[in-house]
């Protein structure tokens, strides 16, 4: 039996919970609290999710690219790594590269969007049992959306997303990617495996960010997401996208115009979205430490992003993928 430390709407978990599935294994979720994560402390692993414990041998290990090492290498039915070196290298380089680059912007970007258009939703994603559910309750959660957004501002940098340009870079990275997939159907040989899976569920916060969702050029890419997760029976939508839909539903609006985005970048030409970089030998996170007293700068940094962030309402339709 595999023990998975989570929190449910992570995209990271998700990665990880579909290659458990894949590979049918025996699992059993663990939801952790975010804010004290004291159900996985006595691990001596990193002390993100996911995390697994596998009680048939005793191994913890975080970080969703080594976990899905471990199983496939643990329980070799179902492999989800290329058996040839070479091709195993790509897909290993693919993962670790799209942990440290999509899997960050992504979430950077998902929760700006929640931040924007409906912050009440953070005390559902990280308080759903706190004071039996109280936060989550009308008033009680519009008190606690600016505290978290705070938190989660100052954790993951939102208020410096224009400065470090993360839209530029994720744009930059996604149009070669959907060529790669128009072309190939995979990222790695020819069949599909642990770098098809990063890529499928590290995309799922992008799915609320009008720019990415909606963006022409990513359609195909997006597509080939839903189908995916049609075949592999993963959730449809998670709860946040469901939430966000049905308020842009109810006001007609969704933030989706990033005003310093003037001009699309050049379609890269194919073949440019292979891995170039030096090889990475562990993914990069982002997570930057706050304590009660940084938060205080968290407030104004949250207020501007949610009101000032340069990002303009534009008329809400659904994204033609999710609609045709
Ligand atoms: N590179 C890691 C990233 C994991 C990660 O950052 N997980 C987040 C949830 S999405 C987390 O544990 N956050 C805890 C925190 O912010 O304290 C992986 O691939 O598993």
């Amino acid at each position: 039996m595999i023990d998975l430390y989570k929190l449910q709407w992570s995209h990271y978990v998700e990665k990880v919970r579909w290659a458990l599935d894949f590979k049918q294994l025996p699992w059993r979720g663990i939801d952790i609290v975010a804010f004290t994560k004291k159900e996985m402390r006595r691990f001596a692993c990193a002390q993100t999710v996911p995390l697994i414990h596998d009680t048939a041998t005793d191994v913890a290990i975080s970080d969703s690219s080594p976990i899905i090492r471990y199983l496939d290498e643990t329980y070799p039915e179902h492999p989800l790594l290329p058996a040839e070196p070479a091709q195993r290298e790509a897909a290993w380089q693919w993962m670790l590269r799209l942990d440290s680059t999509l899997g960050l912007h992504a979430r950077r970007l998902g929760y700006t969007q929640l931040i924007m258009e409906c912050p009440q939703t953070l005390s559902a994603l990280f308080m759903p049992q706190v004071c039996g559910g109280l936060f989550t309750r009308r008033g009680w959660r519009s008190i606690a959306a600016p505290v978290l957004g705070a938190m989660l501002t100052l954790r993951f940098r939102f208020h410096r997303n224009r400065q470090d340009r993360v839209y530029e870079a994720l744009e930059a990275q996604l149009l070669p990617i959907a060529a790669h997939i128009e072309r190939d159907g995979f990222l790695v040989g020819d069949r599909f495996g642990a770098a098809d899976i990063t890529l499928a569920a590290l995309l799922r916060p992008l799915r609320i960010v009008p720019y990415f969702s909606h963006h022409p050029r990513l359609q195909s890419l997006f597509a080939w997401q839903q189908r995916l997760f049609r075949e592999h029976g993963r959730d449809a939508a998670f709860p946040y996208e469901s939430l966000i839909q049905a308020r842009r539903q109810r006001c007609g609006h969704m933030r989706g115009r990033v005003g310093w985005m003037r001009q699309a970048p050049e379609v890269p030409a194919l073949g440019a979205a292979e891995p170039v970089a030096a090889p990475l030998e562990r993914a990069n996170n982002d997570i930057q430490p706050v304590n009660r007293w940084t938060l205080l700068r968290g407030l104004p940094a949250y207020l501007k992003l949610r009101w000032f962030g340069g990002v303009g309402r534009v008329r809400y339709e659904p994204a033609a993928f999710a609609s045709g």
